[in-house]
Parts: structure tokens; sequence; C-alpha cells
């Protein structure tokens, strides 16, 4: 029987980054999907075919088997939760951290701190385990708006160079967490599928690990 495996990827720094690891594992896209509208391509691999998705649904299509495996950010995965899929290597791609940021000068706060986010889980989860009730507010883009408006005192997001913030007034005041990309397979996809994402998985860990040592 030929096993058929389908991999999601989203566009722009998980993709460009992922697909010289790929390339690793004797996986070549046939055509660029940032210059087509397609979201199901082909590869060099005749059993390996790719979905371009949102980086925030990677792991839903991972859970329900849309896909076998997938390539999530870590804060994608934290706020996702693990239910349904294993977390098998981390790729070392996509870096940033999971900052709470405020104003440079923030106002006093009176009342109950609000916290504009699109990681209403990460956050809720960063602040219980401090003992801090605060009020979330669900955004899902342009956090860094928030404070500037009144709409929140402070934001989570990920940050990579801070220029973003700084740009709008803020800087990064706590780290949450160090963010990685993760290639996330599908629990029963491990079992079925293991004769081709055993080698998968091993390839691209020693791609992975003589990209570390040329980058030492
Ligand atoms: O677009 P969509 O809403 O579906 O998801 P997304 O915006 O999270 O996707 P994408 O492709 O932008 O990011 C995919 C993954 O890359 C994220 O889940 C992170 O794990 C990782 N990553 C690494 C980043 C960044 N660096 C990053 N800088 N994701 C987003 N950013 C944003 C950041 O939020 C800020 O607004 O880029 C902006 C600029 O960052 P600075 O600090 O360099 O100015
Ligand atoms: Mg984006």
């Amino acid at each position: 029987m030929s096993e058929k495996l389908t991999l999601a990827l989203s566009k722009g720094r998980i993709l460009k980054d992922t697909m010289p690891l790929l390339d690793a594992a004797g996986i070549r896209l046939l055509e660029d999907p940032e210059r087509s509208r397609k979201l199901i391509f082909d590869t060099s691999h005749p059993n390996v075919q790719i979905v371009i998705i949102r980086a925030s649904d990677v792991p839903t299509f991972v859970e329900h088997g849309a896909a076998d495996i997938g390539v999530a950010g870590k804060d994608v995965l934290m706020e996702h939760g693990a239910q349904g899929l294993y977390e098998l290597l981390d790729l070392e791609i996509a870096r940033c951290k999971l900052m709470v940021a405020a104003p440079v000068n923030p106002p006093e706060v009176r009342g109950r701190l609000k916290v504009a986010t699109k990681f209403l889980n990460i956050t809720r989860d960063y602040y219980a385990a401090k003992g801090e009730q605060v009020e979330l507010v669900k955004l899902y883009g342009s956090m860094e708006l928030a404070p500037l408006v009144g709409l929140a005192h402070r934001i989570v997001d990920v940050v990579d160079t801070g220029n973003t913030l700084r740009a709008n007034g803020l800087e990064p005041i706590e780290l949450i967490g160090h963010v990685t990309s993760r290639l996330v397979v599908n629990k029963a996809s491990m079992k079925m599928k293991h004769s081709i994402i055993r080698p998968l998985i091993d390839q691209l860990g020693e791609a992975v690990a003589a990209r570390r040592k040329g980058a030492a």
C-alpha cells in the first residue's frame, strides 16, 4: 500500500524557513505557493502533498487528521492545546518571544488591568499563575494599537526585533516564553503512516542539527 502524506504549512516565515529543511529530506515544492492562489500543492516526492493554511489553523488540521503533519509556532500550539497531536521536533525556525508589553510611560491603572491579545488561553493562564485578576480583550491583530487608544493597559503578543512595539511607544515588560516552530504529527497518522513519517522526522532532525552546527 502506498502511503500518502499531507503536510500543513503557512505562508510567510514558516514556509520560507521550512523549505530548506524539507529540501534536505528530498521534498521540494514544484511551484511557489507565495505566487499562487492554490491551497494544495504536489511535491517532488510522489507521496507527499502540502496544504497552505493560516498559521493558527495548522493545529486544527493536524488534530483532525486533515493533515498528517504540520509546522506551527509554539505560541499557536500553546494557545490551541496539545490534544490529538504529538509535538515531535523543534525545527528552531521563526524564533521569537511571547511577551507582555506596555506603554513606555504607562498611565496609572485604576481598577482591573485590561490586556488585549489574540492569545486568550495563554494570557489567562499566565495571569492566573501569577494570581492576578485581569480583563481580557480578544483581538485578531494590530494588538499594538490597543494601549494607544485606551482599549487596554497591556498587550500580549509575539515579539521578534521589538521594532513594532517601539514604533508604537510600547516596550516589552515580561517574558512569557521563548517560541520556535515545531513539527506536529496527528496521533493516528503516527501509528498508521509510521513507515513514511519516521524517516521524514529523522531527516528533518538531521537537517536541523546540521543547520545549528553551521550557524555555530
Ligand atoms: O497571519 P495569521 O494571523 O494567520 O497568523 P500569524 O500572523 O501568527 O502568522 P505568521 O506567518 O505571521 O507567523 C507564524 C509564526 O511565526 C508565529 O506563530 C510565530 O511563532 C512566528 N513568529 C516569529 C512571528 C514573529 N516572529 C513576529 N515577529 N509571528 C509574528 N510576528 C509579528 C509580531 O506579532 C509583530 O506584530 O511580527 C510583527 C513584527 O515583529 P517585530 O518584533 O520584529 O517588530
Ligand atoms: Mg500574520
